[in-house]
């Protein structure tokens, strides 16, 4: 079962270095914004995960933009474990430098805890697997916390929390829920596909134009007429009903689906 947040705020005390997964495609949208504050004074890295489904130069734009605001950020593809070296590196540098303070203090060894964060859907078990797939031992449990907790260890004196912290996103303004739709992070029977598709193909149209040309072997498409366009795909995919009739929800969900599943190509929705 997952946590409750004020679980979640009180697994957070333990913690030294947070381990934020967003989507490398929508970094924004699936920030969890109470992530900051429950953070504070603590260390963090970013991990932009399926970043194998994200437009590589944009992914490239967002580790910069993190790194200006002094946070490392990580482009991984967890189900894969690419990316998991990297992010080890990082972890075992931070807690260098936090077992470095506790020496300061006169303290001759300190165990890091490091917990993972994130949205539904956002791959955080997929990341905690590519991680002990590396690191299989276990840690006891500890005694003198009330509730039991799994540690993985992830290096000398450095240890994980074997579940992570689900907070949801934010749906605040219009754009984030439906960027959380285009790649299904908000539960299905929430949304409406062909309204979604709709603002996908546009969105497609304008930033990625060629992608669509080229996935549904159409001639050219036109950003100025999204309808059309859906119906180009839909004729071209058989995407038709009885007397001929675009059949709207079936072409909606073959883009959606194609989206989601990279077949169209690597696309980043939000870009720094
Ligand atoms: N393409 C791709 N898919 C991923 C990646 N990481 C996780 N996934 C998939 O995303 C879905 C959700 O992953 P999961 O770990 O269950 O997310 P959680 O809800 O945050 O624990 C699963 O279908 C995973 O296989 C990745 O880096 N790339
Ligand atoms: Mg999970």
């Amino acid at each position: 079962m997952a946590k409750t947040k004020k679980q979640i705020i009180e697994d957070l005390k333990l913690i030294d270095i947070v381990v934020e997964i967003l989507d490398a495609r929508i970094p924004l949208s699936s920030k969890n914004p109470d992530v900051e504050q429950y953070s504070k004074n603590k260390k963090k890295i970013v991990v932009l995960n399926k970043s194998d489904l994200a437009d590589e130069n944009v992914t490239k734009q967002w580790v910069q933009y993190f790194e200006k605001r002094e946070i490392t950020a990580i482009p991984m593809q967890s189900n894969i474990a690419k990316g998991t070296e990297k992010l080890i590196n990082e972890i075992k540098k931070q807690a260098q430098e936090i077992s470095e303070k506790y020496k300061e203090k006169g303290r001759i060894r300190y165990t890091t805890k490091v917990m993972v964060v994130g949205i539904p859907n956002v791959g955080k078990s997929t990341f905690i697997n590519s991680l002990t797939k590396r690191k299989t031992a276990k840690v006891e449990n500890r005694p003198g916390v009330t509730q039991k907790k799994q540690w993985i260890k992830l290096g000398d004196n450095i240890e994980l929390m074997d579940t992570p912290g689900m907070l949801w996103p934010k749906i605040g303004d219009e754009n984030v829920g439906m960027h959380l739709a285009f790649t299904n992070n908000i539960s299905k029977n929430a949304v409406d596909n062909e309204e979604i598709a709709y603002y996908l193909l546009k969105y497609l149209l304008e930033n990625y134009p060629n992608n669509i040309i080229k996935r549904y072997d159409i001639d050219e498409v036109n950003p100025e007429n999204i309808i059309e366009t859906m119906e180009k795909i839909a004729l071209k995919k058989g995407c038709i009903m009885a007397g001929k009739r675009i059949d709207t929800e079936k072409v909606s969900n073959m883009i959606l689906n194609d989206f989601q599943t990279g077949k169209i190509g690597r696309i980043s929705i939000e870009k720094p």
